[in-house]
């Protein structure tokens, strides 16, 4: 992309009312536009690194054996009368009217609407286990939106449900989301803790949350600091064995948010692994068994031929909420410093004199063999001064930056610059292409 075309309006202070930096800085980065409270437009940088982030979430999704569909935003009201949520959802509902007079709502979660379809479908145990997501926009009415896309009212989120034939099959699903998740978290550059959890108005007895760490977070962790250290098991692991040793490794260990904090248990730990950390949910996966399959009838037929409710979890990541979590995790004074797996462009070739022939071409012998290699570059063509490019390119957190200028040009070299580490190097173009190409 070359930036003269682009639409990357950035902005040199942050509006006065954002509070927290992952917040400031993705309004200094043209990231996102605030519409309306908790409402955000995504400006093409944010959007770029929104469906980076989706798509790992996608793709660990699909490894656990996840299958992908697309509900709908507007739901029926009717489905959330089966449930019993209808009423019990309270003012976090944004509640419509059509032209009918029919009552619908914008899904704050889509427990019902996918449970109408299994049990649409699905008629036999011999059909499961099955896990439905979708990636879908959300809408909750929350009293205080704030921190910018972190607590937002509309929101994109990634939810899985599981259907299972018994509660020894449904635990195996609920593994093999838990373990999934860390492999997200990890993938996006993430230290996520799970913690024991409140089921809230989801419903269910066993529910972990995801932490990311970061002072700014709205919860609070009380975690054995082993748990904090331990890594995400990989991809590798054999989806269809036996995953519980894995799970339990992790649950093993405390690890509770504030809500389910016992602080005997957490005492009891030798005072070195204690830790006690504010953080972010990131994720919130809940198994809660026949909450919603009992009262809308959404049954299979058993071995023994006698129909059964299905066993159902649902398992929410979410995808708005981590481009500011990430944000937060991995920043510096200058402003963001992307992970290589979500970064919107892969590195950032910065042209000091445009118009001078030989700055000119190689810049674009680097920007053709960056795009060539299917590194998404950004091309910074404009005619400004160096030092408001290096301010941007810093600011927008490109992680590489291949910078060229007249006595650069004329040694025969360019400088490269990595934005995790600051560290710059003066090499040949093509060591440089290296390098970034790897
Ligand atoms: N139905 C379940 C799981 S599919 C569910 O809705 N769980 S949840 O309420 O915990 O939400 C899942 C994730 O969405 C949370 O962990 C959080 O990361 C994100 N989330 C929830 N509310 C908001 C919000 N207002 N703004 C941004 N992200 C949110």
């Amino acid at each position: 992309m070359r930036l003269s075309r682009y639409f990357m309006p950035t902005l040199r202070e942050a509006p006065a009312d954002a509070q927290i930096v992952s917040h400031q800085l993705m309004l200094r980065a043209g990231m996102i536009r605030q519409e309306a409270a908790g409402i955000y437009a995504w400006l093409p940088l944010g959007l770029k690194v929104l469906k980076k982030i989706e798509q790992v979430v996608r793709e660990e999704m699909n490894r656990a054996g996840a299958v992908e569909i697309l509900m709908p935003t507007l739901q029926l009201a009717d489905l959330w009368r089966e449930s019993g949520r209808y009423e019990a959802y309270g003012d976090e509902m944004l509640r419509i009217k059509d032209r009918h007079d029919r009552d619908l709502l914008y899904g704050p979660t889509a427990e019902e609407v996918v449970t109408d379809i299994f049990r649409s479908y699905v008629k036999s145990y011999k059909d499961l286990p099955k896990n439905l997501y979708n990636i879908q926009w959300k809408f909750r009415d929350e009293r205080r939106p704030r921190f910018g896309v972190m607590r937002g009212r509309e929101f994109l989120m990634k939810d899985a449900y599981s259907f299972d034939i018994d509660e020894a099959a449904a635990r195996r699903s609920y593994n093999r989301m838990f373990l999934a998740y860390l492999n997200v978290y990890a993938r996006l550059g993430l230290k996520a803790i799970p913690v024991r959890a409140d089921t809230g108005p989801i419903g269910g007895d066993l529910s972990h949350e995801f932490i990311i760490l970061a002072d700014t977070g709205e919860s609070e962790v009380f975690a054995h600091r082993d748990l904090v250290e331990m890594g995400a098991p990989g991809p590798d692991i054999d989806w269809d064995g036996d995953l519980q040793p894995l799970v339990d490794r992790r649950t093993a260990l405390y690890a509770a948010s504030d809500e389910m904090h016992d602080k005997a248990a957490y005492e009891a730990l030798p005072e070195d692994k204690r830790m006690t950390a504010r953080g972010i949910e990131v994720g919130h996966i809940f198994y809660f068994g026949e909450k919603y399959s009992a009262p809308m009838g959404a049954k299979v037929t058993g071995p023994d031929g006698k129909d059964v409710n299905v066993q159902m979890g649902s398992y929410g990541v979410g995808v708005s909420r981590l481009v500011g979590g990430i944000i937060e995790a991995s920043h510096d004074a200058s402003g963001i410093i992307w992970p290589d797996s979500v970064a919107p462009f892969g590195a950032a070739v910065l042209n000091l004199r445009v118009g001078d022939a030989g700055c000119d071409e190689v810049c674009e012998k680097a920007y053709k063999a960056l795009s060539d290699a299917g590194l998404d570059p950004l091309y910074d063509d404009r005619d400004d001064r160096p030092g408001a490019k290096f301010a941007a390119t810093d600011l927008v957190g490109i992680p590489w930056q291949l910078i060229v200028g007249p006595k650069s040009v004329a040694e025969g070299v360019v400088e490269l610059k990595r934005r995790a580490t600051g560290e710059r190097q003066t090499v040949s173009l093509d060591a440089a292409l290296k390098a970034i190409i790897g």
